[in-house]
C-alpha cells in the first residue's frame, strides 16, 4: 500500500496524456451491488483488487429477483440488474462503467490512445459476441437447469453454443501470438473477457478446444493481486 490505496496496479504517469486519476483518499465510498455467483459483478472486483480499491458488498438473490423489486428499480438500477457500482449516492449500473471508473488512471487503461480504444474494442466484443452466448448457457445450464428451460430457450441452446464457440475462436486467434489483448500487459479488456471465459466449462465450453485461451486464463490468474470469483 502507499497511503493511497494503490498497492498492485501502479496509477498512470500523470504526466502522460490521460485524465489524472482520482486518488484513493479523494474517492468516494464504494458499494458494489451484486450477485456473486455473476461474472459481471466479478469483474469489478477483480478491478477494485488490481487497484488496491476496497469496495463494500451488497448482495442480492437474482434467482429470487431481488433486482426486480420497486425499491430496486427506484433507487439502484432502473434496468433491473446487477452488477451496479454505488460511489457515493450516485448509482452506476453495466460492469464495463464501473470497471473503467475504478480503473480510470491506472495501468489497466492503456494511455495510448489506439490501444485504449482497441480495449473499448474488445469490451464491446465481450458484451455482444461473448457474454450473452459464453454466460448465458452457463447460467441457464448450471443455474436454471436444463429442464427448467422454456421452450424458446431449449431452441435458442445450439445458436448460442454455436456463437459461443465462435467467440472463443476470435479469442484463440488473438491470443496465439499475444500474452494479453492489447498492448502486451494486463487491461480492461483481459477483465472483461476471463470474467465469463475461466468459467466457460459450466456452460458446457471445454477449454481444451482453446489452448491459447486457457493458456492465457492460467497467466491472469498467476498475476499478483489476483483474486478468484469465490473469493
Ligand atoms: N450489460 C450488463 C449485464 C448485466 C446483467 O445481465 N446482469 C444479470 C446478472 S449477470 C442480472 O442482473 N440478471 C438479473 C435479472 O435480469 O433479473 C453488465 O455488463 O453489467
Amino acid at each position: 500500500m502507499d497511503g493511497r490505496g494503490y498497492s498492485r496496479v501502479q496509477r498512470a504517469d500523470p504526466t502522460s496524456s490521460t485524465t489524472p486519476a482520482t486518488t484513493g483518499s479523494e474517492m468516494e465510498k464504494l458499494v458494489l451491488h451484486e450477485d456473486p455467483v455473476s461474472g459481471n459483478c466479478y469483474k469489478i472486483r477483480l478491478v477494485a483488487a488490481h487497484c488496491g480499491l476496497p469496495l463494500e458488498r451488497r448482495f442480492y438473490d437474482i434467482m429470487k429477483g431481488e433486482t426486480r423489486t420497486p425499491e430496486f428499480l427506484a433507487q439502484v438500477n432502473a434496468n433491473g440488474r446487477i452488477p451496479v457500482l454505488q460511489v457515493g449516492d450516485r448509482c452506476l449500473p453495466e460492469s464495463g462503467a464501473a470497471c473503467f471508473y475504478l480503473a480510470d488512471g491506472s495501468q489497466l487503461i492503456p494511455t495510448d490512445r489506439f490501444e485504449r480504444a482497441d480495449m473499448l474494442r474488445w469490451m464491446f466484443f465481450e458484451q455482444y459476441n461473448h457474454e450473452p452466448n459464453v454466460a448465458t448457457l452457463r447460467f441457464w445450464l448450471a443455474f436454471v437447469g436444463e429442464e427448467r428451460l422454456s421452450a424458446e430457450q431449449r431452441a435458442m441452446l445450439p445458436i448460442k453454443r454455436k456463437a459461443g464457440e465462435a467467440a472463443l475462436d476470435l479469442m484463440e486467434e488473438h491470443l496465439r501470438v499475444r500474452d494479453y489483448f492489447v498492448g502486451g500487459r494486463l487491461t480492461l479488456a483481459d477483465v472483461a473477457l476471463y470474467a465469463y471465459t475461466h468459467v466457460a466449462d459450466a456452460g458446457g465450453f471445454d477449454l481444451s478446444r482453446w489452448p491459447a485461451v486457457q493458456a492465457w486464463c492460467v497467466r491472469i490468474a498467476a498475476l499478483p493481486g489476483h483474486v478468484t470469483m469465490n473469493s
